[in-house]
């Protein structure tokens, strides 16, 4: 089964990370989100990007999910001495991903080529896409402003009430080169357990076949033109880690993965959720599979991922 996942930070990481162990690389392609981009220290950094291919690679930090293991922090305690910025932490293997792809940047090279390149280093098979080459930045509105997305993640810790979230540069961004193609040749695509405000929206409105600039149209149906199915990041109304219920609760909506079947509507054809929501799966109007969605192991996430694969071939 050909699958496209789109992921976002280090839960979307974990299943993809679980897809890539049960299906061959021409099987599978990963579509990972750039809104959390920014420049920091000068250099071009992209979380999403560098957590998917990190874990990918078994490089992943295992407690944080972000960054490598067996990290050490020489140059930022350096850079701290000097009076440098210090809220968001760049380790000293991770500078030389950071500096790299600074540089191929300003060469001019689009970033799904310094990303194929990075993979190929890292031995990554399988195929790790930005959603586009064209910049995209998540900036959230909050109760102090608008805060551009690390800001508000790192700096700010997510304190600041969510009011909404703009997407930077979404109008004119294009789908990275194969992006298009992988979706069309695929048999689905599996949303991974991000943050569905500021993880998956970001690539659903870049490559959704809508305008870019118009409401996402869940209502047409439109959306991706192939079926899609959700695990849900909520169990039992909160998130494993990262903002997600919280922004839910603060945009007035209640966290659950009820909210996030309807947050998707009419782009899925299924979902998948924790066995804790076994009770709330009734109230969801789409064929829903209730599985254990904690991913704790490396086989966890393959079960998991297996698990989804069989849910999707049994769909009407
Ligand atoms: N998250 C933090 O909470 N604190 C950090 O200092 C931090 C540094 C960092 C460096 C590189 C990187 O790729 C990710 C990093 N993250 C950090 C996580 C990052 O903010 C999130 O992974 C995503 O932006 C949201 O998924």
């Amino acid at each position: 089964m050909k699958i496209v996942a789109l992921a976002g930070g280090v839960g979307g990481a974990k299943l993809a990370h679980g897809l890539a162990q049960i299906l061959p690389p021409e099987d599978l392609t990963v579509i990972v989100n750039t809104g959390d981009d920014f420049e920091h220290l000068g250099l071009a950094i992209c979380p999403d990007l560098d957590t998917v291919c990190y874990t990918l690679a078994g490089l992943a930090n295992p407690e944080t999910g972000w960054g490598r293991a067996g990290e050490t922090w020489q140059a930022m305690t350096n850079l701290k001495r000097l009076g440098a910025s210090d809220w968001f932490n760049l380790g000293d293997q991770d500078l030389a991903t950071h500096l790299e792809r600074t540089r191929r940047l300003k060469a001019g090279q689009p970033l799904s080529r310094v990303t194929r390149d990075f993979c190929a280093a890292w031995g990554i098979r399988h195929a790790v896409l930005p959603m586009s080459d064209n910049p995209v930045r998540t900036m959230v509105d909050t109760d102090e402003g608008e805060l551009p997305f690390q800001e508000y993640f790192v700096h700010r810790r997510c304190e600041p009430r969510v009011k909404g979230f703009r997407f930077a540069g979404v109008e004119v961004a294009a789908p990275a080169a194969g992006t298009r193609e992988a979706i069309l040749s695929a048999d689905a695509v599996v949303i991974c357990p991000s943050n569905p405000w500021v993880s998956i929206d970001p690539i659903l409105h870049v490559l959704s076949l809508t305008p870019p600039s118009a409401p996402l149209s869940r209502n047409s149906g439109e959306g991706l033109g192939v079926r899609a199915v959700a695990v849900s990041p909520i169990i039992a109304g909160k998130t494993v880690k990262g903002p997600a219920a919280k922004m839910f609760a603060e945009l007035g909506i209640e966290p659950s993965a009820l909210a996030v079947a309807s947050h998707y509507e009419k782009f899925l054809s299924g979902i998948v959720v924790d066995s804790l929501d076994s009770e709330l799966a009734k109230q969801i109007r789409i064929p829903t599979l209730v599985t254990n969605t904690l991913m704790t192991s490396d086989a966890e996430r393959a079960r998991l991922a297996q698990e989804t694969i069989n849910f999707i071939g049994k769909l009407p």
